[in-house]
């Protein structure tokens, strides 16, 4: 009998797992065991795109399929498998860039209406990135104030998502190589939304029947999400709250608080929950919670959100996707408060069996059973009192069902790519020259990408982690955005003494620096960071005048969401060697899949992998890493590190 896999690597986790069973709770693990997945489906096999199907081309049973049989493989309109497969990919494109971006337009709107003052209770915090972004944008300074030079970015970052014709301005930070190759290959980007409808255009019936067009479609609207719509909502953030630094917290289910209010937040887009925080701190509103017998509020974060507020103001993270159903089962959450995506449907159903209130804010995302508190930008202050305020009067209807988990793990979070920038060059000389010093001389072999999701169908957390200790005993320093970076954090690889788990020469910058090995940059739109540090990387010079000359890699071990796809696109297509595990969703058809496994890396310079074994998949980043080391010729450099005075002496006595 096969071995039954486990389901977390988190102690708390499986207690509370364990405690649901009890309570006779469903989560996302049991459902996962009860619900296979359908094989066909699975492989990008199956459209249902038109109501003469659905039409479903499996793969044949055997691999020497004959040209007739492969011309029977088609849906009944004549799609071939392939077209299938890119169709299927594209449309999860295009769903997670419109998740991105639509978080990128509520950003730009949320910033236009504080510009001009008329959302009471948000300030323009980073005026240093204000000017930074009117800079890029071509927009006047001169003597005016903030304000009005914030009108100007907010109206032109609206403008962004329905530009009709020439490219979305951001593009204008890659490296010039990389802006000329996508010229090339006609997938500079135009408005955000255009690039998303037309993917919706050419997936419709009897459009778009060449997969190779389909998939440069694909690619298109993916960079209009990583250079666009995720990077507007990450800079206007930045101004909005703070561009992050380095901030302590900790990770885990034990960050809530038996004898507080515990209200967690959850979701992706932070503009409730930055006022959530402010008004929980509201000594008014402490007295209410004393009143109702708590000793005080505590928040704490599940998902993107969590990740937000904590890379601002170090607000603790109770877990990441597949501990949402998980800190419920603790019983002493009076109120989740979701805001958009990542948020299963199942929560008003556990929360009925203990006392917590499930509260909904946006109008895009309404859960049936749940409290619904619309978010309004011009009045944000009401609605997080009206929220705080249902959690205080949950409190204590709490039941006597309550166990919440010891664990939790200390972290540094907060590693803006400005931050990264000041800590390696110092507040005078801010620069990426002591990071590239440190690739070309071989203490540090490469700087790897480790992003994305929990899935039920893989361990739990085990995946993430168990890569990137790999990759940090490598020399890769690894940056993290996302549920992936809440995993290290609880693996306690987001604090410096991680540095033992490095390889000699990372753990020697890290603890010169005083950073730890793995890097935390935020949530699921700041993949956006990560762009801007490798072509900050690139234009520090020394490595190659293009991204895909770098010695960096990316990876999605445990992805699950159409986001992860869309990143995973963008990042291929600035470049980057990109490994996803779980499965893939295109290997129904292996045109498509060499397309994206092969071609691409001559297209761009970076391509996809599938791996799911997180050992092979950190190796086959390093392979990559080293593959760029060596066209760069650093890679004697590295060498010369390795043979410290130890293993020379070593080396003699043989
Ligand atoms: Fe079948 Fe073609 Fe309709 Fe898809 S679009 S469901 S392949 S007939
Ligand atoms: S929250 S998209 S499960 S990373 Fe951004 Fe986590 Fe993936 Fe949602």
């Amino acid at each position: 009998m096969a071995e039954e896999k486990a389901k977390s690597i988190d102690n708390a986790s499986l207690k509370m797992i364990e405690k649901a069973a009890k309570d006779g709770v469903n989560t996302a693990f049991d459902r996962a065991e009860a619900m296979k997945p359908c094989p066909i489906g699975m492989v990008g096999s199956c459209c249902k795109n038109c109501s003469m199907g659905p039409c479903r081309v499996p793969l044949p049973k055997s691999l020497e399929e004959t040209p007739e049989d492969k011309r029977k493989r088609r849906g009944v309109c004549g799609a071939t498998a392939e077209t299938i497969a890119a169709r299927n990919f594209i449309r999860m494109i295009a769903g997670g860039a419109a998740a991105h971006s639509d978080h990128g337009r509520g950003v730009a709107e949320l910033f236009l209406a504080v510009a001009k003052g008329e959302a009471s209770g948000y300030e323009l915090k980073d005026e240093q990135k204000l000017l930074q972004v009117a800079l890029d944008w071509g927009i006047e300074i001169g003597d005016r104030s903030n304000n009005e030079i914030a009108v100007d970015i907010g109206e032109k970052a609206l403008s962004e998502f329905g530009k009709q014709e020439g490219e979305i301005d951001f593009l204008r930070r890659a490296p010039l190589k990389r802006q000329e190759l996508w010229r090339q290959q006609g997938v500079a980007p135009r408005g955000i939304d255009r690039e998303i409808v037309e993917i919706m255009h050419r997936t419709h019936m009897g459009v778009d029947q060449d997969y190779k067009n389909l998939l440069q479609q694909g690619v298109r609207a993916s960079l209009a999400d990583g250079w666009g719509g995720s990077m507007i909502a990450t800079e206007l953030q930045d101004i909005l709250f703070g561009t992050p630094a380095p901030v302590l917290s900790k990770v885990n289910l034990g960050v809530i608080k038996k004898d507080e209010v515990n209200i967690i937040i959850h979701g992706h887009e932070p503009l409730l929950s930055e006022m959530i925080v402010a008004v929980s701190q509201d000594p008014e509103m402490i007295e209410l919670a004393k009143s109702s017998g708590a000793k005080g509020i505590n928040l704490a974060g599940i998902c993107c959100t969590a990740n937000e507020i904590l890379i601002r103001h170090g607000v603790p993270l109770a877990g990441n996707f597949l501990q949402q159903e998980l800190a419920l089962v603790t019983g002493a959450v009076d109120a989740m408060v979701v805001d958009v995506q990542c948020i299963m449907q199942s929560l008003p159903d556990i929360a009925q069996c203990y006392h917590t209130k499930i509260i909904t804010t946006s109008p895009k995302a309404k859960i049936p059973g749940a409290v619904h508190v619309e978010f309004d930008e011009h009045n944000a202050v009401e609605s997080a009192r009206a929220i705080v305020k249902t959690a205080i009067e949950a409190f204590p209807k709490r039941g006597s069902n309550i166990d919440i988990p010891k664990e939790t793990t200390d972290l540094v979070a907060g590693f803006s790519h400005e931050t990264i920038n000041y800590l390696l060059g110092g507040i005078f000389r801010a620069s990426y020259r002591p990071l590239n010093d440190n690739i070309i001389n071989g203490r540090i072999r490469g700087v790897a990408g480790v992003v994305g999701c929990n899935n039920p169908r893989v361990t739990h957390d085990d995946i993430h982690v168990t890569m990137i200790k790999e990759l940090i005993k490598n020399d890769v320093l690894v940056v993290q955005t996302g549920c992936s970076a809440m995993a290290a954090a609880k693996a306690g690889l987001l604090t410096p003494e991680a540095a033992k788990y490095a390889g000699k020469g990372l753990a020697e910058v890290c603890e010169t620096v005083g950073i730890p090995p793995v890097l935390h940059m935020g949530s699921c739109v700041d993949n956006s960071r990560i762009l801007m540090a490798v072509t900050a990387m690139v234009k520090e010079g020394g490595l190659g005048d293009d991204i895909s000359d770098l010695p960096v890699a990316g990876a999605a071990p445990e992805w699950m969401s159409e986001k992860a796809i869309s990143i995973g696109q963008y990042v291929v297509a600035s470049g980057i060697y990109t490994v996803f595990g779980v499965n893939w969703p295109t290997l129904g058809s292996k045109e498509v899949t060499d397309f994206l496994f092969k071609d691409m890396e001559d297209m761009y310079g970076g391509m996809w992998a599938f791996e799911p074994d997180p050992i092979r998949a950190a190796h086959l980043m390093i392979a990559h890493i080293d593959k760029k080391r060596k066209a760069l010729g650093i890679d004697k450099a590295r060498e010369r590190v390795l043979y410290d005075m130890d293993m020379r002496r070593e080396l003699d006595a043989v």
